[in-house]
C-alpha cells in the first residue's frame, strides 16, 4: 500500500490516470500577484489565504491552466492576448489565465454576496449574514464570467475543471449546462450549515441547483456533506441517497464526499531547513527582544472566525491567574488585514488593537510588552521562523473549514518540539488529536490551555508533536489531490481505477 503521497507521485498518478484530459482549476483568488513598486517595477508575490496555500502545489504537480480574478495593480501588464501568464516567474510550471472583473462586480459578487452573505452564512459566528438582491445578480453574472473563461479554455478538448469555494456556487449547472462533456467538481474550503441556518439564504433552491451541476463536490468534513445532503433533502427537488452520499438531480448524479485538505509537508521541513529562515528567526529575536522569556503565537487573516479578541482575553486572565508568567511570557500575533473594505472586518480589527492596549497597558511594565501585533503579510519563510521560535501556537477559531496554521506550525517544528492549542471547531481538530484542544468560547479554558502548553512535561510535548508531525506528513496536500482525484477520475473511467494500491508502483518507479 501506498505509505505517503509525494509531490512526484502525484505528477505520474496524474499523467497515468488523467490521460488525454485537462486540468482546469477556478478560483477567485489567484496564487500569485502581480504589483508595481514604488519604482515603478512589477514584483510578483503570493497572497495570504488557505485556499491558494493549499491549490499551489498541486498545480505544480499537474500543471494545467488556473483561472482566477486577475485584481493587482500591474497584473494586466504581465498577461499575454489571451490574458495567460506563465507561473511561476523564471521557472514555469502552470498556466494562470486572469479574468477581469468590474468594481461593481467585486463589490457585489465578492465583498457582497460572498464575503457578506455566504461567509458569515455558513461559518454561523455570531455575525449576522446579509443578503442584497443586486449583490446576487452580481454573483451570478459574475459566474458567467468565470463560465465563459472555461468553456473558451476547454473548447471540444476532454477537460476536468475543479472550482475552488463558495463564490463560485452557480458555476458548476452553467458549466455542465453548456457542456455535458466537461467534467465538473469542486472543493467547498468552508463549512456548510445545517438546514435551519441555510433556510435562510434567500435564493437557496438557485443555490443548490448550481451546486448539483458539479460530478463531484467535497468538503472537509463528514458532518459538512450530511448538512449539505439534509439542505438539499429538505430544500430542493432531488433525490437524495444517503447511504452513498449522492445526489440525482435533473438526470445528474453528485457525488458528496469528504477530503480534509492540507498542506505540503515536505516544502514546510525544507523550508524550515534553510538559512533563510534560521535568518528570519535573528530577525524576530530582534523584533520580539524575548531574553530568556517564553514565546506564544497567533498567526491569522484578521477576520471575526478566528477568535482573535478570544484569544487575547483568555492572555489577560492568564496573566491575572498565573502571576509567575508575567515578565516571563511574550506573545506575538501576525494578524493579516483581509477583506477590510467590510465594516465587520474593520470591527475586528478595531477590538484587536484595543484589546492588545489594553493588556499590554494592564500587564506591561518598562522592560516587558507582553502582546506584539502585526497587522502586515510576511513571507513564508518568515512566518516558518516564527513558528520555529515559539513554545506554543494558538488556534481559536469560533468555526473553520479546517485551518491550515496548525498544520502549517506542525510541519515547520523540524526539531520536533512545541505545543499546538487547537480549538475544537477547526476541521484540524478531528486530525490532530495530540493537540491541547479547547473550547475557544471559554476563556478559563483557553487560559489554562496555555499554562498546559507552558508546563507539559518535554517528553510528552515531545512524543505529542511526533505523533502530529507524522499526521500531517501522512495526510499531506498531495494526499488530498489524489483522494480527490482518484474519486473524480473512478467516476469517469473505472477501468483505469481498477486497483488504487498500483501507485505502490508509481512510487517505487521514483
Ligand atoms: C479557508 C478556510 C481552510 C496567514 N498569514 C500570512 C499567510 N497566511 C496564510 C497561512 C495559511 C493561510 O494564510 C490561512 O489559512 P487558513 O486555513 O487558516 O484560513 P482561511 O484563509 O480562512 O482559508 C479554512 C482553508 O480555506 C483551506 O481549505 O483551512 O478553514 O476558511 O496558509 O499560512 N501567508 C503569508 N503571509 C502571512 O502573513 N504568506
Amino acid at each position: 500500500m501506498l505509505k505517503v503521497w509525494t509531490n512526484a507521485v502525484l505528477h505520474k498518478f496524474i499523467q497515468s490516470r488523467l490521460e488525454g484530459y485537462r486540468l482546469i482549476v477556478v478560483s477567485n483568488r489567484e496564487p500569485y500577484h502581480h504589483r508595481y513598486t514604488p519604482d515603478g517595477r512589477v514584483e510578483c508575490s503570493r497572497p495570504a489565504g488557505g485556499m491558494a496555500s493549499a491549490l499551489e502545489p498541486v498545480m505544480r504537480a499537474c500543471g494545467g491552466l488556473w483561472i482566477a480574478h486577475g485584481s493587482a495593480d500591474a497584473d494586466r501588464a504581465v498577461v499575454d492576448s489571451h490574458d495567460h501568464v506563465e507561473i511561476p516567474e523564471g521557472n514555469p510550471q502552470f498556466t494562470l489565465r486572469r479574468v477581469w472583473l468590474t468594481k461593481e462586480q467585486v463589490q457585489g459578487y465578492y465583498l457582497g454576496l460572498s464575503n457578506q452573505g455566504l461567509w458569515p452564512l455558513c461559518h454561523v459566528a455570531f455575525t449576522r449574514p446579509y443578503f442584497e438582491r443586486r449583490d446576487w445578480d452580481q454573483y451570478r453574472e459574475v459566474n458567467q464570467i468565470f463560465a465563459n473563461a472555461v468553456l473558451e479554455e476547454a473548447a471540444d478538448q476532454p477537460t476536468f475543471v475543479f472550482i475552488q469555494d463558495y463564490h463560485f456556487g452557480l458555476l458548476p449547472r452553467m458549466l455542465s449546462e453548456a457542456n455535458a462533456n466537461l467534467i465538473v467538481a469542486q472543493f467547498w474550503h468552508i463549512p456548510w450549515p445545517n438546514r435551519e441556518v441555510f433556510r435562510s439564504f434567500p435564493w437557496k433552491e438557485e443555490l443548490l441547483d448550481g451546486l448539483l451541476g458539479n460530478d463531484l463536490l467535497g468538503f472537509h468534513l463528514r458532518h459538512h456533506c450530511q448538512n449539505f445532503l439534509d439542505t438539499v433533502d429538505r430544500g430542493i427537488e432531488a433525490l437524495v441517497d444517503p447511504s452513498v452520499s449522492e445526489v440525482f438531480r435533473k438526470g445528474k448524479r453528485t457525488l458528496v464526499r469528504p477530503f480534509p485538505i492540507s498542506i505540503d509537508f515536505d516544502a514546510y521541513t525544507a523550508i524550515s531547513q534553510s538559512a533563510e529562515v534560521e535568518n528570519h528567526m535573528n530577525c524576530w529575536r530582534r523584533r520580539i527582544p524575548l531574553n530568556g522569556k517564553r514565546l506564544g503565537i497567533g498567526i491569522d487573516r484578521l477576520d471575526y472566525t478566528k477568535g482573535i479578541p478570544d484569544r487575547i482575553r483568555a492572555l489577560d486572565v492568564f496573566f491575572e491567574e498565573c502571576p509567575e508568567y508575567r515578565e516571563r511570557l511574550m506573545f506575538a500575533q501576525i494578524g493579516v488585514p483581509s477583506r477590510s473594505s467590510l465594516p465587520a472586518y474593520r470591527e475586528v480589527e478595531r477590538e484587536v488593537d484595543q484589546l492588545v492596549e489594553s493588556v499590554n497597558c494592564r500587564w506591561g511594565t518598562d522592560h516587558w510588552r507582553p502582546i506584539t501585533l502585526f497587522k502586515r503579510q510576511f513571507s513564508r519563510a518568515e512566518m516558518i521562523a516564527l513558528h520555529r521560535l515559539a513554545d506554543f501556537c494558538v488556534v481559536t477559531s469560533l468555526h473553520d473549514g479546517m485551518n491550515l496554521v496548525a498544520k502549517e506550525f506542525v510541519a515547520s517544528r523540524i526539531d520536533g518540539d512545541g505545543a499546538l492549542v487547537l480549538s475544537r471547531f477547526t476541521g484540524a481538530a478531528r486530525e490532530l488529536r495530540d493537540a491541547i484542544l479547547i473550547n475557544p468560547f471559554s476563556i478559563e479554558e483557553t487560559a489554562s490551555a496555555y499554562k498546559q502548553a507552558l508546563e507539559m512535561p518535554s517528553e510528552e510535548r515531545i512524543r505529542r508533536m511526533h505523533r502530529l508531525r507524522e499526521e500531517v506528513e501522512t495526510n499531506n496536500i498531495y494526499a488530498w489531490a489524489g483522494r480527490f482525484l482518484t474519486a473524480l477520475t473512478r467516476l469517469e473511467f473505472p477501468d483505469r481505477m481498477e486497483n488504487v494500491e498500483n501507485l505502490e508502483n508509481l512510487e517505487a518507479e521514483e
